[in-house]
């Protein structure tokens, strides 16, 4: 009996070596394990051996089961793999479609905003994070003990460097190196001494603008928002100054949109008001001048900042700044 297992042993891998088909080798399953297999036929007549000869049989003609069985299951996955390697060929199935990314909003919007002031002459720039202190403050008409510098003091690295808490810096940089045409825009990463909340981010974008020429005017400058507003946010958007203070334009004002939810009616949105603040802006400071070397007189400037985040959270209808920085797909995947 030990003998004729050793035959089926052989016999089998034989087949099972030689079989190129899946279906072949079920047929060889068939054939040795299946209910009228040969080595169920061997458990069957276990009965007929003798009391010493039935254990030893019994024994192996289950681990020989096992043996077969493992190995036609181990033809089937080379055979299969070969078979599924023929299919790749197979041109006619219908492709996988790769998952595609987007933009943040955050980088679509200060894409849209460069964009037009691109198309009304502006040139977009961007420079460095770490900047000195005189540019950051004293440049721009902010002395040491002028009480608009709380607001703004931000990230020291050491006493006269600072992670920049505006893109102005930028701003002086240009001006120290070039002399007037200068119609640029500027967007960037800004550091803020601010407690994180819904409306509040220590760190958040701007976008600035600065334009300096021998008969740059207030009206220009109001004309070219109007422009911008309109381009942004629909045509019939409508517009109004506020004077206001700012330590680097004189004069300055914030600068409002009509409500793009209510057109000015007023709702949840704008409080009531009919009216979204948008930006701030002004006519360039001599004193920013005379940081520079530029000759106040000669020339005029145009200036203007804002907050790239607020600018999307109206356009989107997004009411929580922190979606912005939190990398939530279901959030991103909107835009
Ligand atoms: C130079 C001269 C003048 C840039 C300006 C504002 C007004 C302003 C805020 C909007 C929201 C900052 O992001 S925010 O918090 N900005 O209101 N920015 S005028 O004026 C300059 C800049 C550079 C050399």
């Amino acid at each position: 009996m030990q003998e004729k297992l050793k035959d089926i042993e052989i016999e089998a891998q034989k087949q099972i070596d030689k079989a190129a088909s899946v279906e072949k080798l079920e047929s060889i399953r068939i054939r040795y394990l299946g209910r009228k297999g040969m080595l169920t036929e061997v458990l069957k007549n276990l009965k007929n051996l003798s009391v010493s000869e039935k254990p030893i049989v019994g024994r192996q003609a289950n681990i020989l089961k096992q043996k077969i069985s493992s190995s036609i299951e181990a033809r089937i996955r080379t055979t299969g793999r070969h078979k599924k390697q023929k299919q790749k060929a197979d041109i006619t199935l219908p492709g996988i479609k790769p998952t595609s990314g987007s933009l943040h909003p955050i980088t679509q919007t200060i894409r849209d905003i460069c964009e037009i002031f691109s198309s009304l002459g502006f040139s977009r720039i961007v420079g460095p994070e770490i900047e000195t202190a005189f540019r950051n403050f004293e440049a721009l008409n902010i002395p040491l003990d002028h009480p608009s510098r709380d607001s703004f003091d931000t990230f020291y690295l050491n006493n006269d460097f600072l992670l920049r808490s505006h893109t102005s810096p930028l701003q002086i940089r240009v001006m120290e190196k070039h002399k007037p045409p200068i119609y640029i825009v500027m967007p960037g990463r800004v550091y803020r001494p601010d407690a994180v909340d819904a409306s509040h981010s220590f760190m958040f974008h701007q976008i600035e603008g600065l334009a300096v020429d021998k008969t740059v005017s207030f009206a220009d400058l109001k004309g070219l928002l109007y422009m911008f507003a309109k381009k942004m946010f629909g045509k019939d958007t409508k517009m109004r100054f506020r004077p206001h203070f700012f330590p680097f334009t004189e004069p300055s004002a914030e600068v409002d949109i009509s409500c793009i939810i209510c057109s000015g009616k007023g709702c949840r949105v704008c409080s009531g008001k009919g009216w979204l603040e948008i930006l701030g802006a002004g006519m360039v400071h001599p004193n920013v001048f005379k940081a520079v070397g530029y000759n106040y007189k000669k020339y005029s400037g145009l200036a203007f900042g804002m907050g790239v985040e607020r600018i999307a959270m109206l356009k989107y209808g997004i009411d929580d700044i922190r979606l912005f920085f939190e990398n939530d797909c279901r959030f991103l995947r909107q835009f």
